[in-house]
């Protein structure tokens, strides 16, 4: 078996546990596409704008694209940065690397400079494959800039048309019919590296497996109950895990369905898309699903073949939970998942109080999970904890970051999620909080270390503490509060962060001053204290 120090693995036992029971397939997600055209040829397998592609078409440029990847010299083991927004490009490349066991790396379209740049750094990928545009930026400037300063880019592939007189190559222009030599791949060696939310001042990349990752999504595509009727609109960016495999696209395709790609998350996109193709399933988070809610009250797009609803990715409120079924006409569903592995789903015959009020249980028997107290040992049935896990599909250790999984994982192998939950009577859990140093806005998640390092770059910044406060639109809104010899605006923290090449989502939405910190009855900052006091005097400007 492949393994290479900065990946760890699990214990030969358990791994052997996984494929004695069925769990892990032993099957390249490459050599998927194959057994889904034998079963569904003439299916519609993903549409984009225009461009419907059956399995049998799907087949044909994935092997098209992978021909193209090794003429280019990209073989088993290299890494490729992927930013590439819901796109056909974008699933035809990852599918063509798969083939070739060649490793993406999926960055988000929102990610900037200085994301990408750290990530370069973390994993030397030999190619970056960027669009032209999207959404106003630039991300061809963008690309010549990171990989003058990169050591390890050799290729910059473009999706969409390029501007004259550029060195890179455009990704349609790449594909050859020259027959592929497909390479042997281990299915428990990586497959794709997904972005960890990140609780530290330097991004951490999930090292998924084959075997894991056509699991994690075969088996939510069961208990969701996909099938060849099913049409799922791709509405989050698909970098995500969540509309990537839980199930999303991969379980989509597992199951003969069709997958509708939507350029942008806004009920202005989705809802003409949703009507247009009859779209059965679909994926939000509930900042979305707030807006979707709102929008459903004047807009009447008929969206009414939408069956069931996912929402994951941060606490969903019980009130807009239980207006899901009569305003948007479709059953719902919680998800409570992380790109490191489990899964938990409300179950489509549970009682409408669980799904309202929890965020459902494992997707499988195999996944461990334990709810513990500071000492690691587990509290009483129904109290608060944090969730530690283990599992199938869950990882052993983050790429490349040997020092951190010490902390990060246990000692016999638990995942700490640094989510604080507590399993009610029913099995379910509820999720209650977090004791990671992380806020999550809107569903994408910000290392709080990350920014406070960043903010005092500004000259007048003497100390920065970022908190989480709680927002009526998105769920949680940052907050920077700091101590500074001059004021300083949030306008000037902005632009402070604009020059740093950060993404936007992870700007402050709101900045205090003071002149000493509150203190805790231990001396510890009060961050509870700072977080009020945001609240107290937030002045909502939209
Ligand atoms: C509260 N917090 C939640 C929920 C995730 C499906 C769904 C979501 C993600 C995801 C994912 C939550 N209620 N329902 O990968 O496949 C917070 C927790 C968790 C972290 C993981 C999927 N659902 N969260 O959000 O890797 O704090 O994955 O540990 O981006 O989001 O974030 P991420």
């Amino acid at each position: 078996m492949k393994t290479t120090p900065d990946t760890p693995v699990r214990p030969r036992a358990e791994q052997d546990l996984y494929i004695e029971q069925n769990y892990w397939q032993q099957q390249c997600l490459g050599s998927l596409l194959s057994i889904w055209r034998t079963h569904f040829p003439n299916n519609v397998a993903l549409i984009e704008e225009d461009t419907a592609l059956t399995y049998t078409q799907l087949e044909q440029h994935v092997l098209q694209r992978s021909a193209g990847l090794q003429q280019l010299g990209l073989k088993a083991g290299d890494h490729v940065m992927v930013q590439l927004p819901n796109s056909l490009d974008f699933v035809i490349s990852c599918f063509a690397m798969f083939q070739l066991g060649v490793i993406p790396i999926l960055a988000m379209p929102a990610q900037r400079e200085s994301d990408i740049a750290a990530l370069c750094e973390l994993s030397n990928p030999v190619a970056y494959i960027v669009p032209n545009s999207y959404l106003g930026h630039d991300y061809i400037a963008m690309a010549e800039r990171i990989v003058s300063a990169s050591a390890s880019i050799e290729h910059v592939l473009v999706s969409g048309d390029m501007p004259t007189g550029s060195s890179f190559t455009e990704l349609s222009q790449l594909d050859s019919s020259t027959p592929l030599q497909t390479p042997s791949i281990d299915p428990s060696s990586t497959a794709l590296m997904l972005l960890s939310g990140g609780t530290t001042g330097t991004p951490k990349l999930i090292p998924r497996s084959h075997n894991d990752y056509y699991f994690n999504a075969k088996a939510s595509a069961e208990l969701c109950q996909l099938g060849e009727k099913t049409t799922y609109l791709a509405v989050l960016p698909i970098a995500h895990n969540f509309p990537l495999a839980c199930p999303g696209i991969i379980g989509t395709l597992s199951q003969g369905g069709k997958v509708v790609l939507c350029p942008a998350p806004g009920p202005d996109e989705a809802f003409p898309l949703i009507e247009q193709h009859k779209v059965t399933h679909t994926a939000l988070v509930p900042a979305l699903t707030k807006l979707w809610l709102e929008a459903k009250q004047w807009d009447d797009t008929d969206i009414s073949s939408l069956q069931l609803l996912q929402v994951g990715g941060a606490k969903f409120s019980p009130e807009q939970a239980q207006q899901v079924p009569d305003v948007l006409g479709c059953q719902l569903q919680q998800v409570f998942g992380m790109a490191e592995g489990l899964l938990c789903f409300t179950r489509l015959d549970d009682p409408q109080s669980e799904v309202a009020h929890t965020q459902g249980r494992p997707l499988c028997d195999l996944d461990q999970i334990r709810i513990v107290d500071e000492q690691d040992n587990p509290v009483a049935q129904g109290e608060i904890g944090e969730l530690q896990t283990k599992g199938p599909y869950t990882i052993a250790g983050y790429y490349n970051a040997q020092a951190h999984n010490q902390t990060a994982f246990t000692t016999d192998g638990f995942y700490r999620t640094g989510d604080l939950v507590r399993k009610n009577q029913a099995g379910n859990l509820i999720v209650e909080g977090r004791i990671k140093e992380q806020i999550n806005r809107a569903g994408e998640k910000i290392a709080v270390a990350e920014i406070e390092q960043r903010l005092l770059a500004h000259p007048n910044i003497n100390e920065a503490i970022l908190v989480p406060v709680p927002d009526a639109h998105l769920g949680e809104r940052s907050c920077a509060c700091i101590i500074s010899s001059q004021p300083v605006s949030l306008k000037e923290v902005h632009q402070l962060l604009k020059e740093q090449q950060v993404a936007r989502f992870k700007y402050p939405d709101q900045i205090i001053s003071l002149s000493f910190w509150p203190l805790t009855a231990v001396g510890k900052i009060n961050k509870t204290a700072l977080a009020k006091r945001a609240e107290e005097e937030y002045v909502e400007t939209t």
